[in-house]
């Protein structure tokens, strides 16, 4: 400060402007590995009434953690999450893949995971370089306080990346990037400053097309509503079934999962825009060792011993063993071969009752004497009433 005849001149702020500094965040998150950067304005949600009615619905199904109020109302505004968020910088990942052996898809003795799970956990990852993002930018730029999000926070991701600009809210709920699809992670760090705003997504790039209402095998996706929105319930999306949902998957799906057995990306295959999609570079997301089309057989003879080794670090762990053994033996019912029949009597006295069903099921699926002869043997020692009901309704009985 300078000081002249009792006049005292203010200093000039040293503080970057809003421009300098999104375009140093933007080119420091590029630098860290993100594949896209966006930044925007963390107001109101103008989709809160559109989340409430969704779980209105209770299309959101068992993930209770999505309906919670308090829940819905940190979705509906992110000060309400996080005190003071005035910004939210929104980055995006690239995770495609491609099948190693692309006759998995029509070969149903073999399991397909979907792209995201065959490695890394990106939470973990990702969440990383985001802390160390918002750690950067306090040493470097200006003093923030806020918090990293990636999936689980509430927050409403996709609305965040189109308000930033990265693509637009598709018919299959995806955010599709016009430039690279939608393969893609979104993390969002919510700031409690000021910054220079990208110019939200306007577009509706879906057009006419339908491809991915059409080919969901089960019916989850439910096309646009009359605001736009686009819908699905997720109580029938393969996802739900085979990750969330953790008890038994109602008998009707079942046979529309095929021999999907962690995960669905059916809606984005048929998708026009991934054409676009390139493979990701980074390590992290390339296919580990037999997680590109698995044998049904041998997974589902998999012990705890070797599914917590098979899938440290993995998002497959999620499923924990039961689950994922449940999602095998419905994929082998789907099979319905009888090669399956003896890996499928061994898993009908397995210690998990959640096991014994699905596999009852997918015994009765293979329609033979030799399961029928193991399901009336289970059945005079079962002491679970669902297996129970499962055994008489393989039998025929139920
Ligand atoms: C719950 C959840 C699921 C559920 C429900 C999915 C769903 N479509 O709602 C299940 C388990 C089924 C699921 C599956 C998958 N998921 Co998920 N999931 C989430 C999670 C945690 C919340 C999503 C949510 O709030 N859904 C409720 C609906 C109502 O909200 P929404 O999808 O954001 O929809 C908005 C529109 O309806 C919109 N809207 C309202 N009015 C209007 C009006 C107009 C004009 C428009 C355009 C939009 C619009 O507003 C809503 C709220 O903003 C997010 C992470 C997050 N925190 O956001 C990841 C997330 C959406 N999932 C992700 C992924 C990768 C998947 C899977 C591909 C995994 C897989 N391979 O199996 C599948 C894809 C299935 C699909 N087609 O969605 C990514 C998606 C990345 C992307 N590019 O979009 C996310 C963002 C996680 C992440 N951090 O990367 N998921
Ligand atoms: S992920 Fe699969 S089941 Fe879920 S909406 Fe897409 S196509 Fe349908
Ligand atoms: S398949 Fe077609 S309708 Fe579905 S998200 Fe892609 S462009 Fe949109």
């Amino acid at each position: 400060m300078s000081e002249v005849a009792g006049y005292v001149q203010p200093m000039e702020s040293t503080l970057p402007s809003p421009t300098e500094l999104s375009e140093r965040i933007r080119g420091r998150a590029l630098e860290m590995g993100f594949g896209v950067v966006g930044i925007a304005p963390a107001h109101e949600s103008a989709q809160g009434d559109a989340y409430a009615r969704w779980v209105g619905e209770g299309m959101h199904g068992e993930m209770g953690y999505l309906a919670r109020e308090d829940a819905v109302a940190k979705r509906r505004d992110p000060a309400v999450l996080v005190p003071g968020a005035k910004s939210a910088v929104v980055v995006g990942l690239e995770y495609y893949n491609v099948d190693a052996d692309p006759g998995v898809t029509a070969d149903p003795s073999r399991g397909i995971v979907a792209r995201y799970a065959r490695n890394h956990d990106y939470h973990e990852l990702m969440k990383e370089r985001l802390i160390a993002l918002q750690e950067w930018i306090d040493a470097e730029l200006l003093p923030v306080t806020g918090r990293a999000y990636v999936d689980t926070g509430a927050v409403l991701e996709r609305e965040l990346a189109s308000r930033a600009g990265l693509g637009w809210q598709a018919r299959n709920t995806m955010l599709i990037q016009p430039r690279g699809g939608s393969f893609w992670f979104l993390g969002v760090v919510l700031l409690d400053v000021e910054l220079a705003y990208d110019q939200p997504f306007q577009k509706d790039h879906c057009g006419t097309c339908n491809a991915c209402v059409s080919a969901c095998p089960t019916g989850a996706l439910l096309g646009r509503d009359e605001t736009g929105a686009p819908r699905m319930d997720a109580r029938r999306c393969i996802s739900y079934l085979t990750i969330e949902l953790k008890g038994a998957i109602p008998r009707d799906l079942r046979p529309m999962i095929g021999n999907r057995v962690y995960g669905c990306d059916i809606c984005q295959e048929v998708c026009p825009w991934n054409r676009f999609a390139t493979p990701s570079a980074d390590p992290a997301f390339l296919a580990r060792e037999g997680l590109d089309g698995p044998s049904l057989i041998e997974w589902m003879t998999m012990t705890q011993e070797e599914f917590s080794a098979r899938f440290k670090g993995s998002p497959i762990k999620r499923a924990k063993r039961r689950g994922l053994l449940r999602n095998v033996a419905v994929a082998l019912g789907n099979w319905g071969s009888p090669d399956a029949i003896p890996v499928l009597a061994v898993a009908l006295n397995d210690e998990e009752p959640l096991v014994r069903g699905h596999a009852a099921w997918a015994l009765g699926r293979t329609g033979r004497e030799a399961a029928r002869q193991a399901l009336a043997g289970r059945a005079e020692v079962e002491a679970d009433a669902w297996v129970r009901e499962e055994i008489a309704a393989a039998l025929g009985e139920g």
